[in-house]
């Protein structure tokens, strides 16, 4: 299996509720490298920008006034099988349907506000990493 990258936020929820050291350990102690990290505030453009493929949906303004309600820590990654293994690590989109031991079964608080961010494909990751951190911030 090819080492590749992914990207993560701990979002609004996660960061206020004091769980950025549990999700953080959670995620290396699944064997994932950080190798860019970084706390931010998203505006509102960054984070409809972000969300673009979801601008028909009809939770977009619940989910950018969500995003932007409060710092996030946003991340990439590097593992094997990257993309897939932290999807996995994070659970379902909605906590009440996540497994037992995800990222959002123990600590989501709802389906918006669920507690971590992760990416869809290889592609996306890249996008993603690109959206959030300039090239010297990671390695
Ligand atoms: P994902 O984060 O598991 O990939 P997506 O379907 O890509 O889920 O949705 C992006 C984000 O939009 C979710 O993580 C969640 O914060 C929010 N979201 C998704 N579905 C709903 C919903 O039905 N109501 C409110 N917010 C939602
Ligand atoms: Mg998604």
């Amino acid at each position: 299996m090819a080492t590749n990258r992914t990207f993560t936020m701990l979002k609004p929820d996660a960061v206020a509720n004091g769980y950025i050291g549990a999700i953080l350990e959670k995620i290396t102690a699944a064997g994932f490298r950080i190798v860019a990290m970084k706390m931010t505030q998203l505006t509102k453009a960054d984070a409809e920008a972000f969300y673009a493929i979801h601008a028909e949906r009809p939770f977009f303004g619940e989910l950018v006034e969500y995003m932007t309600s409060g710092p996030i820590v946003s991340a990439v990654l590097e593992k094997d099988n990257a993309v897939e293994d932290f999807r996995t690590l994070i659970g379902a989109t909605n906590p009440a349907e996540a497994a037992e031991g995800t990222i959002r079964k123990m600590y989501a608080e709802s389906i918006s506000a669920n507690a971590v961010h992760g990416s869809d494909s290889d592609e996306n990751a890249a996008i993603e990493a690109a959206f959030h951190f300039a090239g010297r911030e990671h390695f």
